[in-house]
């Protein structure tokens, strides 16, 4: 009955005032689109309006379920999802159509009094259109005159296809729930890459049934001592169910052969003495190597592999390879050399940290850039793509500044315009655009131990990292997105994010 009354509420609220002139260009969408055109009227969303879908396209039955979940969630209005086999006159129509120019990605949004069109490529691209629809509209409606959208056009693609963010689960868990909130966040952006650092020396995270002693023993602590956790083979498919409903590839990541303790402390056949380790709940890294000339090595790195692969219906799987400092140089190539085979015969493509371009990259693999520059420009000359993660840039855990009370300084202090302000094609010497396959904002949670303290080190650069992404260089600029960003205080606030209100920007 509330709800009823709700919505009759609203209905009467927004068919009985004035139209008063809107302008949709004065709406402040992160990412920036490519460009926004105003036509100056508004459509009314009521209890009236319905979602259509372009018949026989099932992804885009999904789309507009999704769009009728959170349009219902703002408005309290039950919105009707149907297929249509031509264009409606009014309502919310999400069709696929050829968008040659705007790319696998890119969307056309035109909102008229009547009817609000969306036509893209891909599902993928309706997803986006859909992502800045809701960005004219209230995160929870507050107020119903709100519930007006403004008229205008949309036109809009991403400047690279791989948007995204890596959560360390290893140094502290984060259980389903509070990842699943992380997707919401990537997706409410137009990020489309979670990455889960899923193994390290301080916890194993996911449940690997050929090898039950990973998970029994590797994931029972975390950093500080604490109980850990990990995730069984059907909430790591829950997880990435959500993502792939919401447009996010999950990159799983198993790094080695460094970062390998809580694995050589589950079975002790794969440290070369034959001894398991003690667990480690210490933050020290570059101790500890799997043993590279051991058969079984290989053994138990290709049913991982073969496990998490069956799981992961996205093209790729990160291998880490970094920081592994106490395996021998020629040692550590033969090995990454033996690994990206082992991912090959899985169909997948190679990830890795940029210190894999030191061994022989396989055909497709990508380097990702966090710290060296010699390795990256060497992955490239190899033939390999690179993902930006510059740490003094792009680290999530790094401090926004001197007085910041988690996170690290190692790479400096990241304030959000440092974060914001740089572009990824230009930052490094012979390093160009079309040698990069994205960017990705890493979190690594030594000092991060649960959701709010993530949300206070990811929020609110993570707009930032995925403006970074989509939009253009020359439509970026601090002084001008400082002020759309500052609009998004409120979407933060309104999603209970513990955002961290930086100084430089003028919170609404
Ligand atoms: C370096 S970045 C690491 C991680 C740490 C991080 C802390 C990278 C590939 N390795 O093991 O967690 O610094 O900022």
């Amino acid at each position: 009955f509330l709800a009823m009354l709700t919505s009759v509420g609203l209905f009467l609220l927004s068919s009985c005032s004035q139209q008063e002139p809107t302008d949709l260009t004065k709406t402040s969408f992160i990412p920036q689109p490519a460009t926004v055109e105003a036509t100056g009227e508004a459509f009314n969303l009521s209890y009236a309006t319905t979602i259509w879908f372009q018949e026989g396209i099932e992804e885009l039955e999904q789309t507009a379920q999704y769009l009728s979940t959170e349009l219902n969630r703002i408005s309290g209005l039950d919105l009707k999802v149907q297929p249509t086999d031509k264009a409606p006159a009014k309502g919310i129509f999400l069709s696929a159509s050829d968008l040659e120019d705007l790319g696998e990605e890119g969307y056309v949004l035109n909102i008229a009094k009547k009817l609000i069109k969306i036509e893209a490529k891909s599902a993928a691209g309706n997803f986006y259109a859909i992502q800045t629809l809701l960005q004219t509209l209230p995160v929870k409606a507050t107020e119903a005159a709100s519930l007006k959208i403004p008229t205008g056009t949309v036109r809009d693609f991403p400047q690279y296809g791989f948007r995204g963010m890596m959560l360390d689960v290893s140094r502290h868990f984060f259980n389903v729930e509070d990842v699943k909130r992380v997707i919401d966040f990537l997706a409410s952006y137009k990020m489309n890459i979670l990455h889960m650092h899923l193994s390290d020396d301080q916890g194993w995270r996911i449940e690997i049934k050929s090898w039950p002693k990973l998970t029994e023993i590797g994931g029972s602590t975390e950093v500080g001592g604490g109980e850990g956790g990990f995730y069984t083979q059907e909430q790591f498919s829950d997880i990435v169910k959500y993502a792939q409903e919401r447009n996010v590839t999950i990159v799983p990541e198993i790094d080695m052969p460094g970062h390998t303790n809580a694995a050589l402390a589950s079975y002790a056949e794969l440290n070369c003495d034959g001894k398991a380790t003690d667990l480690y709940t210490g933050t020290e890294v570059g101790f500890s190597t799997f043993c590279t000339d051991k058969d079984v090595t290989y053994q138990f790195i290709d049913d991982v592999v073969r496990e998490i692969s069956a799981l992961t219906p996205g093209p790729w799987f990160h291998i880490g390879g970094d920081e592994s400092l106490v395996t021998e140089h020629d040692d550590y190539v033969y090995f990454i050399n033996r690994v990206q085979e082992i991912i090959t015969k899985h169909g997948k493509k190679v990830i890795g940290w940029d210190e894999i371009a030191n061994a022989t990259p396989v055909e497709g693999a990508t380097v990702q850039f966090w710290s060296n520059v010699k390795n990256t420009t060497t992955g490239v000359n190899k033939g390999t793509q690179v993902i930006m993660s510059p740490a003094a840039r792009a680290y999530l855990d790094m401090q926004y500044d001197s007085t910041t009370y988690l996170g690290l300084h190692w790479a400096g202090y990241i304030e959000v315009d440092h974060g914001y302000s740089w572009n990824p094609a230009t930052l490094v010497e012979g390093i160009t655009k079309e040698n990069i396959l994205g960017i990705e904002a890493p979190l690594w949670t030594e000092t991060v131990t649960n959701i709010d303290e993530l949300e206070y080190m990811v929020f609110p650069r993570l707009a930032g990292y995925a403006e970074i992404g989509w939009t253009a260089p020359e439509l970026r600029n601090w002084d001008e997105y400082k002020l759309r960003l500052a609009a998004h205080g409120k979407r933060f606030k309104n999603m209970e994010i513990d955002f961290y209100r930086s100084p430089l920007v003028p919170w609404a």
